[in-house]
């Protein structure tokens, strides 16, 4: 796990599992349109939150690439989920645009509702396809942009599900903001 204090904010990078952030009041979905519980991190938030999520999800459904919407996070250990749908790589563009949407909208509403920690896994890098280095890239960049503007937010994590994703993360923030 590495710590950085950026704008008097916190941005930390980590390997784990999304379902189990303990410490953290929100934590984001990479769902799909319909917010169903799907494979990846949607499977495994539905599954570890329990069928009364799908419920609270489906009359927020569809939601468009970019979106952000916020539930109760049900049996996660969390106070909040916020599901977020990010582009199919190569069918929804401008891709970068649409994924850097998924972050600030996903930091903003967190710290619309109050929330002070929040933790995001990469979006879209999984089944939708999106280059793991590239995604960090707009992933990082547009964090960084939008730490100045949090007022209740103080912690970002970033969780990454393999070591080599971690590494990746962390030498593109070492690169941006070097
Ligand atoms: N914790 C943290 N990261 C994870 C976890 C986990 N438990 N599981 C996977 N990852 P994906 P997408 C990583 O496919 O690309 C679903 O079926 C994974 O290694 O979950 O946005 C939905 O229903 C990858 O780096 O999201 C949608 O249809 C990243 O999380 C579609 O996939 C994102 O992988 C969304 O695709």
């Amino acid at each position: 796990m590495t710590r950085r204090e950026i704008e008097g904010r916190v941005l930390e990078i980590t390997r784990g599992d999304i379902t189990a952030q303990n410490d953290i009041d929100v934590v984001v979905n990479a769902a799909n349109a319909q917010l169903l519980p799907g494979g990846g991190v949607a499977g495994a938030i539905h599954r570890a939150a329990g069928p009364d999520l799908e419920r609270e999800c489906r009359p927020l459904a569809p939601i468009r690439p970019g979106q952000a919407v916020i539930t109760g996070a049900h049996n996660l250990p969390n106070d909040r989920v916020i599901h977020v749908l990010g582009p199919v790589y190569g069918r929804d563009k401008p891709e970068a645009e649409l994924l850097a949407s998924c972050y600030r909208n996903a930091l903003l509403l967190a710290d619309e509702e109050g929330l002070s920690s929040i933790a995001t896994p990469a979006i879209s890098t999984g089944a939708f396809g999106y280059p793991l280095e590239d995604a960090a890239q707009v992933a990082l960049t547009m964090i960084i942009n939008v730490m100045k503007d949090m007022s209740s937010l103080e912690l970002v994590r970033f969780v990454l599900f393999s070591e080599n994703d971690r590494e990746t993360h962390e030498r593109v923030l070492r690169k941006i903001l070097s």
